[in-house]
């Protein structure tokens, strides 16, 4: 290699570690090889196993729980009972509210939906602990449940007047508009499936609780545990390095979580609790199903006079879950009168929850179906029909977007997909006895921001440790915080060390929203650069530094050697710098809170969701933005339904790593598949239970199920949404998904199915 190569191969190597290099992920050899400890693998001394028993009735009273047979049976250590388990204390919601009730049981007596613990087995063994859970018997006082929407005690629930959105007179001017289309779509109860299970290790030593547990928010669940057990939160440790996946199901401590640190306590011993597959299904919500009414009004041009949309979701009969069914249809196209309005029905299941992109997803099949229809209606091209509606600023709030890339988005999509070369009519194109359908829709989330914090250590030796208490669930972030931190203070990837998921580190706010990235991207520049000024500092005033001589005003670091800019003087590494100083290490800390936050405001802006910052506040409204174009081949004897080709053009701004981008784009666009074609939690009607609660009924999408997909990024950097300027990518890309595969069945078929999932009968 001659000297000039070397350069080249340092400023590649650069170029591929900076942020917005394709930087393949820092923990992938540690998770192939199996060195990465996931939560469940700590082996510790004395580790009792516990097993949760769930209800077999949806709804009704506990009459007795007999536990004679289960408290003989070999190994077992207690048989916990509403009567039995240690109390709790009820503990604040996520927003911070304090619970309206004082105590917290988490075995329940009244129970309200299928599977809900009732009792647990804590065992030697977890094969005891098992046999034993079999054993306990339990009687009820049945009821009857209202088992879903469908179920004909229902009723119209409850209106959420806070998800009212609306201006102009709707109404008249939907009655008045010369074209109208006006449908139902539903979207059934979906799982989030995340390979690993939710459970946790936990265990005391006096008053500290160390918790094992893949978590999406350590500081959120660890205030939760602290609130339980009356223990101050600082002595509460979450630890939770690597994740198998979450999509929004572990964010919060449930009940199981209870159970388990409350048997530790109980016998002071470390407890490990680990849901099976069905339990998975029951104890903790995934998307709640939802019926929406869209009705648009046009002119005969096909611009948009008007939007009506009535929107419902599934919640729990003990706790509630919003979906913002209007969030999409309110701001994806310009209309003069809206009017949204959402209510939420009380059914007998576990409270729903967080399931990537809650909201906007079942939003974007409602509006985005819709538009489809519109165009169908006027004989238009549904892109051309979707442009001719752009927004050129967000409808609602009535504020410039930061950045919308769509229109670009759009053009990108549809040159690479060929978009010009569909023919219009529905059942025109086809492949022997393959009908072929080309649709489009378009998708939205916002940038949701929050303060972060991190901490940045330059040590002796010239590496660097980043420590924050947020997580990688499989986004990327242990590998884009090595990036920020590598190319802010100038050292390669290599000399970076990223460590995430322990409490004990510096704090950090819930992963969701898609808000991680551009949250600690910016809290680690900051810190970074703080620690690089602290260096610099030294190394020009110390008179210990051979730079000081030198009276230059800064110094420059370039691959882990530090110079003058100018290249006059010495040239050291880091390490020879450190040693020259006698210093161990230069620490900084770095947030991006004001100056004057009070320590109960940074407890909040931590434990709670209640300091997110709006994604409207200021000038702007703040989205990421993105154009799914999709073709399905739809067998004309049998109705099957296969996606063959997708292009996907998405504008998330500025990308800290585009590989890893896209791999999150794709990610998204895998689940849409899967929630278009296959996804549905079946209940039974008799007593509210989930099915087909597994992996093998509970269909999800396999290799086999899952075409080429491309992937166009179409974003600029926004400096309104973070820091560097990206926007969100985890959630964006199954936005939208499930309409465009809807509307391309449409295309192939000539038949609209506005209920998901869209199975072959649905197309008879
Ligand atoms: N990224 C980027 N450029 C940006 C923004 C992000 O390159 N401008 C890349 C980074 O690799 C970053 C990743 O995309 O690590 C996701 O960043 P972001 O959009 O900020 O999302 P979060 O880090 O907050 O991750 C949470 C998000 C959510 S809310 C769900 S749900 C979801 C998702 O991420 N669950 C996931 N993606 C998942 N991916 C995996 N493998 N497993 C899950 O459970
Ligand atoms: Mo994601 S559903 O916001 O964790």
């Amino acid at each position: 290699m001659t000297v000039h190569d070397m350069k080249h191969a340092a400023s590649d190597s650069a170029r591929l570690e900076a942020v917005g290099g394709r930087l393949s992920r820092v923990d992938g050899p540690a998770k192939i090889t199996g060195a990465a400890h996931y939560a469940f693998e700590q082996q510790l001394e004395g580790l009792a196993h516990a097993v949760v028993v769930g209800a077999t009735i949806a709804a009704g009273k506990v009459s007795g729980i007999d536990t004679r047979a289960a408290e003989t049976a070999p190994g077992v250590l207690t048989v916990l009972t509403p009567d039995t388990i240690m109390k709790l204390n009820g503990a604040s919601d996520w927003f911070g509210n304090p619970s309206p009730r004082p105590t917290y049981c988490p075995l329940a007596r009244e129970v309200t939906y299928s599977g809900q613990h009732v009792a647990a087995v804590v065992a030697e063994t977890f094969e005891q602990a098992v046999a034993a859970a079999a054993l306990v018997k339990v009687s009820y006082d049945e009821i009857p449940a209202i088992v879903d929407l469908s179920d004909g005690k229902a009723g119209d629930g409850i209106p959420i007047e806070a998800m009212t959105k609306e201006w102009g007179d709707a109404q008249a001017a939907f009655a008045e508009a010369p074209v109208r289309v006006c449908a139902a779509y539903n979207t059934p109860r979906e799982f989030q499936a995340a390979m690993e299970p939710h459970g946790l290790i936990a265990r005391w030593e006096g008053e500290e609780l160390t918790i094992w547990e893949p978590s999406q928010w350590l500081d959120g669940m660890a205030r939760t545990y602290a609130e339980w057990f009356g223990v101050p939160f600082e002595n509460v440790r979450l630890v939770s390095p690597y994740i198998g996946g979450g999509f929004g199901s572990k964010a919060l401590a449930l009940a199981h979580s209870a159970v388990a640190a409350a048997a530790a306590k109980m016998l002071k011993r470390p407890v490990k609790l680990v849901l099976n597959r069905p339990q998975n299904f029951t104890s903790y919500g995934g998307r709640a199903a939802t019926r929406q009414t869209v009705a648009i009004g046009a002119d005969k041009d096909g611009r948009i006079q008007s939007i009506v949309h009535r929107g419902i979701n599934e919640t729990a009969v003990d706790g509630m879950w919003v979906e913002p069914l209007g969030s999409v249809t309110s701001i994806m196209y310009a209309t003069p009168n809206f009017s949204s309005k959402q209510n939420v029905v009380r059914v007998n299941t576990v409270v729903p929850g967080a399931k990537r992109a809650p909201g906007e997803n079942p939003s974007a099949f409602g509006i985005e179906s819709a538009i489809d229809e519109l165009a169908h209606e006027l004989g238009m091209d549904p892109l051309e029909m979707r442009l001719i509606n752009y927004a050129e600023q967000d409808p609602h709030a009535k504020k410039a977007w930061s950045t919308r890339q769509l229109r670009e988005a759009f053009a990108a999509g549809a040159e690479a997909f060929g978009w010009a070369k569909r023919s219009r009519e529905p059942r025109s194109m086809r492949d022997g006895h393959q009908l072929i359908g080309w649709g489009v829709a378009a998708g939205t989330y916002p940038v949701r921001r929050a303060h972060g914090e991190a901490v940045v250590k330059i040590l002796a030796d010239g590496s660097v440790v980043v420590e924050s208490s947020s997580i990688d669930m499989g986004q990327g972030t242990y590998t884009i915080l090595a990036q920020t931190a590598a190319e802010t203070l100038g050292v390669p990837v290599s000399q970076v060390s990223v460590k995430l998921g322990d409490s004990h580190f510096a704090r950090a706010g819930v992963t969701g929203g898609s808000r991680l990235a551009g949250v600690m991207t910016g809290a680690v520049y900051k810190a970074a650069g703080q620690a690089l000024d602290e260096l610099v500092g030294l190394a020009l005033s110390d008179p210990r530094s051979p730079f000081q001589k030198l009276q230059a005003n800064t110094l420059q670091v370039r691959d882990g050697r530090i110079a003058s800019p100018r290249g006059e003087g010495p040239e050291l590494s880091i390490a020879e710098l450190m040693s020259a100083l006698g210093r161990d290490r230069i620490e900084a800390k770095g947030d991006t809170l004001p100056a004057n936050t009070t320590p109960q405001e940074r407890y909040a802006n931590y434990t709670t969701i209640a300091k997110s910052i709006p994604h409207t506040e200021g000038e702007w409204s703040r989205h990421s933005w993105c154009a799914h174009f999709v073709e399905v081949r739809v067998d004309e004897d049998f109705g099957t339904v296969r996606v063959s080709r997708v292009v996907s053009a998405l504008d998330s701004g500025r990308l800290y790593n585009p590989k890893l981008a896209e791999s999150q784009w794709k990610g998204g666009i895998i689940m849409g598949i899967g929630q278009a074609l296959l996804e549905e939690g079946i209940v039974d009607r008799r007593h509210g239970r989930i099915v087909n609660g597994n992996l093998a009924d509970y269909m999800l999408p396999t290799n086999a199920d899952i075409p080429d997909i491309q992937t166009i990024s179409v974003g600029i950097p926004d400096p309104h949404s973070s820091a560097l300027g990206g926007k969100g990518v985890g959630e964006l890309a199954i936005v939208g998904i499930a309409p465009a595969i809807a509307n391309a069945v449409f295309h192939a078929t000539g038949k609209r199915v506005r209920d998901l999932p869209i199975t072959l009968e649905k197309l008879i």
